[in-house]
């Protein structure tokens, strides 16, 4: 493994600049200079007594529903109020630098959609759509209520939030094409996440095993940081646009 401690080794600038097929893993690293705290950073406020993984449960939305959909309001308020940054805009742009190129995202916040990037591969939902627990169905508009949750228009049925929870499958359709795309990569970039959320954490050494250059963007070490083909310490925001502009130079 090597680290970036010379900016761009000419390398690295080989493989961006001569692959075709490219795969990215974002987690919620990539959203932290957006202001939106990392799934393990300590919560503010009311929520710095529960652990994210005890609320994003199905367990927990069954025993206080009510507690899991404020929690959830909260986090849709908090995410409103700030927006993508310098590091969601630079994928976007890096999207139609190569013919096949697929974004895949742990994250439940939509910046990468905000940002521009069509190409995007949900894996754990998004956070500001709605489902009926009772039929399965998305709801488009809430109800205008004070219930919380909401319940169902058509069949009276719980709405949760449409993200996956701890212990629920990922959507099989999102899961097969992140696969599929890790399978056949040249390149694989995974930025912003601890590496440890499975089934997502396996996608960067199933790139290796596949033969990809695999660069890791994150300030701290994660289970990929030794393995990795490039290791970069810095914040993405930082780093991306800066990796955009040497592509193109
Ligand atoms: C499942 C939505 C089948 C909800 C989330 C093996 C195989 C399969 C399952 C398991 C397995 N082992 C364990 C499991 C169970 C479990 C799991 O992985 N547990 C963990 C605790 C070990 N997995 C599941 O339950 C998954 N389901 O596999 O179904 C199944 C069914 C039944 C029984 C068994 C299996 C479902 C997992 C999805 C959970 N939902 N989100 C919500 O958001 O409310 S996951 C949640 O964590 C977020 O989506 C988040 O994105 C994700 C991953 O975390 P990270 O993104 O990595 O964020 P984190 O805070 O950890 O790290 C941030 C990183 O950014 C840090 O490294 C930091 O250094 C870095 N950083 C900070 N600033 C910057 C930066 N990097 C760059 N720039 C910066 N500026």
């Amino acid at each position: 493994m090597a680290t970036q401690d010379q900016e761009f080794p000419s390398t690295i600038i080989d493989i961006l600049q001569s692959s075709q097929r490219v795969v990215i893993l974002t987690g919620a690293g990539i959203s932290a200079e957006s202001g939106v705290p990392t799934f393990r950073q300590a919560q503010t406020g009311l929520w710095a007594q529960y652990e994210p993984t005890e609320l994003a449960t199905p367990a927990a939305f069954e025993r206080d529903p009510g507690l899991v959909w404020e929690w959830y309001s909260w986090r849709r308020e908090l995410i409103s109020n700030t927006a993508p940054n310098p590091g969601h805009y630079a994928l976007a742009e890096m999207e139609s630098f190569y013919p096949d190129f697929t974004l895949i995202t742990q994250n439940v916040d939509g910046f990468h959609q905000l940002a521009g990037s069509q190409k995007v591969v949900e894996l754990h939902g998004n956070i500001f759509r709605n489902k009926c627990t009772g039929e399965g169905r998305h709801i488009q508009d809430l109800p205008q209520t004070d219930e919380e949750p909401p319940h169902c228009p058509n069949c009276g049925g719980l709405l949760r939030p449409d993200v996956v929870w701890f212990g629920e499958s990922l959507p099989s359709n999102a899961l097969d094409s992140a696969f599929k795309a890790v399978k056949f990569c040249q390149l694989f970039l995974s930025i912003g996440t601890s590496t440890i959320i499975e089934p997502a954490a396996s996608l960067p050494f199933f790139a290796l095993n596949n033969g990809a250059t695999v660069i890791e963007i994150n300030p701290q070490e994660t289970p990929l940081t030794p393995l990795a083909s490039y290791a970069v310490p810095q914040p993405a925001g930082d780093f991306l646009p800066k990796l955009v502009k040497a592509i193109n130079s």
